[in-house]
């Protein structure tokens, strides 16, 4: 039966000896073989009862496993939902619940504290391990390696990621069959992928960029993956010569750019390297062209809308911008206050409208309509230029958010936490150029009167919330927030203050 995303990402190589995946210590997987797991897989979610639609919380390391979760679903008709595996319990009950997930696939060493998550949310646990081991492996292990692919349609929904917002709540943006597979192909096209293409990839799976830019693109066209538990320097060199093509973070080239082993006879061969995420310094740039010769090529993406533009293939990538519009995709750029599109040159709100553009957010149809316009653009928050040559730049924010390493932190989740703490009236999060990832987060405090905070204490309370990665680097205390006339908190003069933080 027809089923777009999945005829066309997995279905085409069912019968294929092709390696889909390098994986370390010098196994290969085929595709094939791979198309076999994710079947056993649909097969089981399906006995379990699970109904197109549900949804499918996951939560397991990066493996060739947790990839065929996802095909699985694809092939089930299910909804697939990656969790950062830095999540802490109270973050993953909130998304567990709020999703309503039939089921939570955890690894085995996350089982305790998944356990009454699980219960409390009336969803089925099940364990899958990064090395093919758990409860989940074992069962589909009966299970015959051919599924009857359920019938979808491309309006069907294929996953959802979690996003947070700017008042804290996460929320869950809902992709299509259709936004993924479009966004697929225009940048399979653009970037000139192919079979013979071998894609280092060190990212995280549970987030846009490793699953849908790099994976999508990979099954699409038939080519490899390296396939890296995670980012490290010297795995990285010792696999590129292997790679045609990389993906990564802006951390991910300053930090190869830090090791005297990268050098221009390294990179020689690779066909292309690609950054997003986060804004790639100018310099790093200029940086990189010098040691290697390649010129990164940057794009600009969202979870909600995948990937919007890219610079150019085959013309000039021009540093400090994200280059033009992917094919299908309209940008314009807008009066924040009335909505009219400004002239080109002009600094305002990035719209984008296009078959990209996800479906909304679940089961929140106001936060839908204050992103999402009734005639399908997509308000992104990022400010945004337009040069004589069509070229967008992100000159700045208009949301707050903090990006480090690549990882999004909405301070406003942080401090309602800072705020409940023991002796704080206040607090404001904000993020500060980092060294190493781009920007990082600093909590500032105000103390109720006549109380002394102890930072330390704070700290250890709010690790029990938080995911490590959205904690303050970095905690301090002043007598009060500077503010404007309106009582409007001056992150503005905050991030000045403690700009040199980390250098
Ligand atoms: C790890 N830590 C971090 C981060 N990563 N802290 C702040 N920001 C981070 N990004 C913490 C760990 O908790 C640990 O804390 C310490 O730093 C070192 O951890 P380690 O695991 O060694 O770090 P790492 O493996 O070197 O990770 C850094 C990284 C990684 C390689 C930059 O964060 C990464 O892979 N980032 C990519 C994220 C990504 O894929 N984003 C795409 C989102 P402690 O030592 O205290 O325990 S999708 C998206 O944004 C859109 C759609 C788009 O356009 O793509
Ligand atoms: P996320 O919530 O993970 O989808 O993050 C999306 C945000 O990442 C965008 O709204 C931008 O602010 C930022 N972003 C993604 N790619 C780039 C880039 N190339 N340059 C600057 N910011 C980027």
């Amino acid at each position: 039966m027809a089923n777009p995303l999945y005829d066309t990402l997995f279905g085409q190589h069912l019968q294929s000896d092709a390696v889909f995946l390098q994986l370390p210590g010098g196994s290969t997987l085929t595709y094939a073989n791979f198309l076999n797991m994710a079947a056993q897989y649909a097969g089981l979610l399906s006995q379990m009862d699970l109904k197109k639609g549900d949804r499918v919380a996951v939560q397991i390391e990066k493996s060739p496993e947790a990839l065929a979760v996802y095909a699985a679903c694809a092939q089930a008709g299910l909804i697939f939902l990656p969790l950062n595996t830095a999540y802490t319990a109270d973050e993953i009950t909130y998304f567990v619940e709020n999703s309503g997930a039939a089921i939570v696939l955890g690894d085995e060493k996350m089982r305790e504290g998944l356990e009454p998550i699980a219960t409390a949310c009336q969803a089925r646990l099940e364990t899958l391990n990064a090395d093919g081991t758990g409860s989940f492996a074992q069962q589909a292990a009966s299970f015959p390696t051919t599924f009857d692919t359920v019938s979808c349609d491309e309006d069907d929904l294929a996953a959802f990621l979690y996003t947070s917002g700017t008042t804290g709540r996460s929320k869950g943006a809902m992709l299509s069959q259709g936004n993924l597979l479009s966004n697929a192909k225009a940048l399979q096209a653009e970037w000139r992928f192919t079979a013979d293409d071998v894609l280092l990839h060190a990212l995280p799976i549970f987030h846009t960029h490793g699953l849908f830019v790099a994976t999508n693109i990979t099954l699409l066209c038939g080519g490899q993956m390296i396939f890296l538990p995670k980012f490290d320097v010297d795995q990285m060199i010792d696999a590129l010569p292997r790679a045609t093509t990389m993906m990564g973070v802006p951390t991910f080239y300053t930090r190869l750019l830090a090791s005297p082993r990268f050098t221009k006879t390294l990179a020689a061969h690779m066909r292309l390297f690609i950054s997003g995420s986060a804004p790639l310094l100018a310099e790093t740039h200029i940086q990189f062209e010098e040691r290697t010769g390649h010129r990164i090529l940057e794009r600009y993406g969202m979870t909600e809308t995948n990937m919007n533009t890219s610079n150019p293939y085959d013309a000039e990538r021009r540093a400090g911008t994200v280059g033009f519009p992917l094919a299908g995709v309209e940008l314009k750029i807008t009066d924040s206050q009335t909505g009219a599109t400004l002239p080109d040159g002009e600094i305002g709100e990035i719209e984008v409208r296009g078959p990209n553009v996800f479906k909304g957010y679940w089961q929140m149809p106001e936060k839908t309509a204050e992103e999402l316009r009734a005639d399908g653009f997509f308000i992104t928050g990022d400010l945004g230029q337009i040069d004589p040559d069509g070229y967008v730049s992100i000159v700045g924010r208009n949301k707050d958010l903090i990006i480090s390493g690549g990882y999004n932190i909405y301070p406003k989740e942080v401090e309602l936490l800072l705020d409940d703490q023991d002796g704080v009236l206040e607090s404001a999060v904000i993020g500060v150029p980092h060294p190493d990832f781009g920007e990082s987060v600093v909590g500032v405090l105000v103390a109720q009167d006549g109380h002394t905070l102890d930072l330390d204490a704070i700290k250890t309370s709010i690790a029990t919330s938080l995911a490590r990665f959205k904690q303050p680097q970095k905690l301090v205390v002043l007598p009060e927030l500077p503010r404007n006339t309106m009582g409007k908190v001056q992150k503005k003069s905050l991030r000045e203050l403690f700009s040199k933080t980390f250098s």
